[in-house]
């Protein structure tokens, strides 16, 4: 087992203190952050996601895999996320309404960060509501929205359209993401754009403000 599959195993089992110390070695090694994220820590969350689909893993265990690989992301963090860079513009970026799901979403935001470009991150189960006032305050470039569950794929819609109403719409790109959304739901919705991944989607952004 190399170093990368024993970090993914670990983040598997939900065995933090293995994780961190597997992800200090990595690091200690000179081995690209990017590589630690890409090849251990979501490799990690490949094995739990159908596991928990087919009932072989409950709640509770991934819940535990999911801090694990927060623990790894915590370390590799300052290593890829530069301030000195200068903004490339501004991303305001959220889960949307009745998802507490998280994970890939900070994932956007780390590579967002690490990509130039300033992130005020809502958090999740965030209302339509919300990213008005959001928007207002801000004034970002960009909105992210990002929904695990086919029950919430609406509430990235009924975002849109509250922006729409207040007439805040038209000077914003949108993009959407996650696991259940597809290019043709983006385009159903009136979105600007999907990504499949968080790569993908900076390097979507960089293309929606050149
Ligand atoms: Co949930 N869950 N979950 N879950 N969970 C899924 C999504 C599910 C597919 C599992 C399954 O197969 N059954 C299923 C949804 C089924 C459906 O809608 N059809 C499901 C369910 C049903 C549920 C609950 C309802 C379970 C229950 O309680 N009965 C419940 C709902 C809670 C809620 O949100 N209201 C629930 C709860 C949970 C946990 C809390 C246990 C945990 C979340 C922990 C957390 O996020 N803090 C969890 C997890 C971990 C998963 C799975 C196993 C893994 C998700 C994940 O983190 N993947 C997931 C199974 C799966 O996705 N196959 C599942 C790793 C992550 C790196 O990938 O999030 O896809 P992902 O992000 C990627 C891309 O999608 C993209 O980039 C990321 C990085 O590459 N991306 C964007 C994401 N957002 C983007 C935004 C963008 C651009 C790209 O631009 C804005």
């Amino acid at each position: 087992m190399n170093d990368f599959s024993k970090l993914a195993d670990s983040v598997f089992r939900g065995d933090f203190s293995t994780v961190a110390n597997l992800t200090k070695q990595l690091i200690d090694n000179g081995v690209d952050p990017l590589e630690i994220i890409n090849k251990g820590l979501i490799e990690g969350m490949n094995i739990v996601a159908p596991k928990f689909k087919a009932g072989e893993m409950f709640v509770p265990e991934v819940m535990m895999a999911a801090k694990s690989m927060h623990t790894g992301l915590e370390l590799v963090k300052p290593l890829i996320a530069d301030s000195d860079v200068p903004s490339k513009g501004t991303v305001l970026m959220g889960t949307v309404k009745g998802d507490l799901h998280d994970i890939g979403k900070n994932l956007v935001v780390m590579i967002l960060q690490s990509g130039g470009f300033k992130v005020i991150d809502l958090g999740v189960d965030v209302p339509a509501e919300k990213f008005v006032e959001a928007v207002k305050e801000h004034k970002p470039q960009i909105v992210g929205l990002s929904a695990l569950l086919t029950t919430t794929m609406p509430a990235m819609k009924e975002t849109i359209n509250a922006l729409q109403e207040v007439g805040l719409r038209d000077g914003l790109k949108i993009l959407v993401g996650g696991a259940p959304v597809s290019q043709s739901f983006a385009k159903e919705i009136g979105a600007n754009g999907y990504a499949n991944d968080a790569m993908a989607a900076k390097e979507l952004c960089e293309n929606l403000l050149s």
